[in-house]
């Protein structure tokens, strides 16, 4: 008979008394009196991973978020033994390991300011419920501390206060306190005393985090099974908090095509191959630029994946080949779930090799999706992902299916109620079998994994594009990805930007939200809002769930029709811009969006900022969140700034009103900023490009900029065919000087720069290039202070009469 009914709890378990200590070249061992060990391992001089066990010994060590590629190696490593406790130092950090208790706490080599400190530290519960432990540690919240990240949760960008769960959910219509969304990013950014730390908690079971929420003064982190594994990442700049962990974690393991950064419509769904026709036709008979058309699930044959639907559908090949003859790039959707049919040569394939996830008893996992009754493929093993991307051959090879779009992968499950897999499925996690509670995390990361790989290697020599819902950290990777099934109302907006900008401080930088919501329908005016915040994420793409109503930029009326074809321009003359900041972010892990937090954590101001982010390094951007505005009150960081509008110039560390109809934006331009430009294309490559314009913002002083250009496609800039200019703007009273600094063996397209200098504080009188005085005529000097010079000058003097 059972008499009791509620889970006994076991308490709290902790270190005891350390007794042993043990090096093992970058691994220091810790061992306590009770069976603890803690592994410590100097990653780098600013990276070091704390790892315990309370069994006395190690399992085997597996991520599927560290990348191979993950740097290594310390300048400094010395280990002293005091009284009470241990110190090891790097170049970088002090760590103190306390003998009584195992407590941890770091400090700045430099000035031995205290970084992060145990506050209970590590301690554990061992669970009746799911037979492991849960794993918990706890830390000291410093005085005004403020803590970023965390992946896409929909709150106030500073998580101070708050507590968070990650398991990856399918979460159609969230809302602004909707916990947790589709991706599990366990990694935070603490800043206190103008120093920022990271911490990322490398452990997939389903993770809570607590930000100062349930007591005033402690953060802590805890998971439901796996060990306690963390990375503690110092900066002490925000920046290079996020940089070092996408070092780890990894960045995206190529350039995106060109044309993936354009704009990209979609809907739910397009269908049939007419009605594609005639979306893809009105953006060319309308001239609002667009690169990529999406079919959702009703482009297949029942929702079965890898099928066409024959009446919708009958030819695809050629359908895709003229969409491409128009410059369209065709994107499908694939979810995991297979239909049990047994007439699918997918479902047999998959049965008849055992590719289908499990129940732990036997039996494949059943699931209600799309399609009906479902199984699902355990891409957790290896011969699986394989086998997922061989199934890509016919899409991308024969039909010419440029992109695919994972969705549906957290998994969702129709008709549970917990709208996915139950616990006790099996998992081979790569040779580390497992039940779901460890692998429902990781579980869309490795379907949109084993897609990347077959995109890539049947769209070669192109480069691959994939995007999905759900992710884990490290999925950057792989993919791009959008934040799901949001809403079309104004807080949503607010949403989107904090998600976007959430993100990139997540190391995913490749993100974007559907615009103008994807459920119900926004008005004229909030959907030009979004497509005004949507033209600064890295992926732009307007989606709707179409139960509403159409939600094409021509769908409200003329005039927003035109503010949408304006904004969306932008963005096309931006590409070279972006494509830069995209260099960047492959090459260094550097965000593509900044929050004003990261580009300035010594202005205080900025650590409670939402709305204003950096778009790249040189670009300001405030979206206009409300209805019925005129402008809006933003903060504009310390610094001298453009309106890009009206080329005046504002001076930063403060907030001021910002005019902004709704045909236009806060957008400004750092002083000294140096803005490459394309000219309007209807899609990427339509016109060949002889000449890039590069928009030059006086400052008096210094400023660099970039200019990265290659094939747009394919890997050549792999092997040093990539174009990498950089610009060293020296600005005085009397003269402007222009360095240009040439890498990589492109010939670029473009023979020359059409430079347009903004704000000059004096008349032109004399030019020289390279030293050479050149005749007015030859430069083309204009009256607005445009000229027109060979791209491969070294320097550029402007002097005053
Ligand atoms: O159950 O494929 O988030 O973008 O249009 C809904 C249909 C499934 C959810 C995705 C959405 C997509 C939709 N999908």
């Amino acid at each position: 008979m059972i008499t009791n009914t509620e889970l006994e709890k076991k308490g709290n378990l902790y270190p005891s008394k350390v007794i042993g200590f043990k090096k093992d070249v970058d691994k220091l061992y810790f061992s306590t009196d009770n069976d603890v060990i803690l592994q410590v391992t100097v990653v780098r001089d600013s990276v070091l991973r704390f790892r315990y066990t309370t069994t006395g010994n190690f399992k085997k060590d597996f991520s599927y978020a560290i990348t191979k590629y993950a740097g290594t190696g310390y300048n400094k490593l010395e280990i002293k033994e005091e009284a009470t406790f241990y110190t090891f130092t790097t170049a970088k950090l002090i760590c103190n390991i306390n003998k009584a208790d195992l407590k941890v706490s770091i400090y700045d080599a430099k000035d031995n300011t205290l970084i992060n400190k145990d506050e209970l530290g590590f301690h554990w519960e061992e669970s009746y419920e799911y037979g492991g432990n849960i794993v918990k540690m706890s830390k000291t919240s410093h005085d005004g501390e403020s803590y970023y990240g965390l992946g896409d949760k929909p709150e106030h960008l500073n998580m101070k206060g708050k507590r968070f769960e990650n398991w990856v959910t399918d979460s159609y219509a969230y809302g602004k306190s909707t916990d947790p969304l589709y991706k599990d990013i366990p990694f935070y950014t603490g800043l206190h005393h103008s120093k920022a730390y990271g911490i990322f908690f490398d452990n997939t079971f389903r993770s809570f985090f607590d930000f100062a929420n349930e007591r005033r003064n402690v953060t802590s982190f805890w998971a439901q099974g796996g060990e306690m594994n963390y990375y503690f990442i110092y900066g002490p700049k925000v920046e290079d908090v996020v940089v070092n962990y996408t070092d780890l974690t990894g960045k995206p393991h190529q350039m995106p095509p060109l044309w993936a950064l354009g704009y990209h419509q979609c809907k739910w769904s397009y269908y049939p191959e007419s009605k594609v026709k005639e979306i893809t036709s009105k953006f060319r008979e309308l001239k609002i630029p667009c690169d990529a058309i999406y079919l959702d699930i009703d482009y297949m044959e029942g929702f079965r994946c890898f099928t066409w639907s024959k009446e919708h559908f009958p030819d695809p090949k050629r359908m895709v080949k003229e969409l491409a003859d128009d410059g369209f790039k065709t994107v499908v959707i694939i979810d995991p779930g297979i239909k049990v049919d047994k007439d699918d040569p997918v479902y047999q394939e998959g049965l008849e090799k055992d590719y289908f996830c499990k129940r732990a008893d036997g039996p494949p996992m059943k699931g209600k999706v799309w399609p009906g009754e479902c199984y699902f493929p355990d891409y957790t093993k290896p011969e699986v992902r394989e086998w997922w991307a061989s199934l890509f051959k016919e899409l991308i090879e024969d039909i010419g299916v440029k992109g695919v779009w994972n969705d549906m992968n957290e998994p969702a499950v129709m008709d549970v109620p917990n709208k996915t897999f139950p616990d006790d499925v099996r998992h081979d996690y790569d040779g580390n079998p497992c039940s779901h509670r460890k692998a429902h995390n990781v579980y869309g990361m490795q379907m949109a994994r084993a897609t990347y790989h077959g995109v890539k290697k049947f769209a070669y020599p192109k480069r691959p594009f994939v995007i999905t819902r759900a992710a884990y950290s490290g999925t950057q990777r792989y993919t791009s990805s959008w934040t799901g099934d949001n809403v079309a109302t104004w807080e949503h907006l607010w949403i989107a930007n904090v998600q976007a900008q959430r993100m990139a401080m997540s190391g995913f930088s490749f993100i974007g939200s559907d615009i103008g919501g994807f459920a119900e329908q926004p008005n004229a005016e909030l959907y030009a809002r979004w497509i005004q915040l949507g033209v600064f994420h890295p992926f732009c793409r307007t989606h709707s769930s179409g139960d509403h109503g159409d939600q094409e930029p021509w769908a409200f009326d003329i005039d927003v029709t035109d503010i949408v074809r304006k904004f969306i321009e932008l963005r096309y003359k931006l590409l070279p811009y972006l494509y830069t900041a995209f260099w960047n972010h492959i090459q260094d892990g550097t965000p593509l969006l900044k929050s004003l937090v990261m580009y300035d954590q010594e202005d205080v101001h900025t650590h409670y900022r939402t709305d204003e982010f950096m778009f790249g390094n040189k670009i300001l951007v405030c979206p206009i969140i409300e209805p019925n505005a005129k402008g809006r009150r933003m903060y504009i960081p310390r610094g001298n700034w453009y309106n890009y509008w009206t080329n005046e110039v504002v001076k930063g560390g403060k907030e001021i009103w910002v005019d902004a109809d709704i045909d236009s934006m806060p957008l400004f331009v750092k002083e000294g900023a140096i803005i490459p430009k394309y000219p309007v294309q209807q899609y990427v490559g339509e016109k060949e490009i002889n000449e890039i314009t590069l928009d030059i913002y006086y400052k008096k002083g210094k400023e660099n900029s970039q200019l990265f250009d290659d094939d747009h496609d394919g890997y050549d800039y792999t092997k040093g065919r990539y174009s990498l200019r950089t610009f060293k703007l020296v600005g005085k009273e009397k003269g402007l000087i222009i360095q240009q600094h040439k890498a990589g063996k492109f010939i670029t397209n473009y023979k020359t720069f059409k430079l347009k200098l903004h704000g000059l504080p004096f008349k032109i009188s004399k030019i020289q290039v390279d030293n050479e005085e050149i005749l007015f005529e030859k430069v083309k000097v204009n009256g607005d202070n445009t000229l027109i010079i060979d791209k491969d000058f070294t320097q550029l003097h402007i002097i005053s009469a």
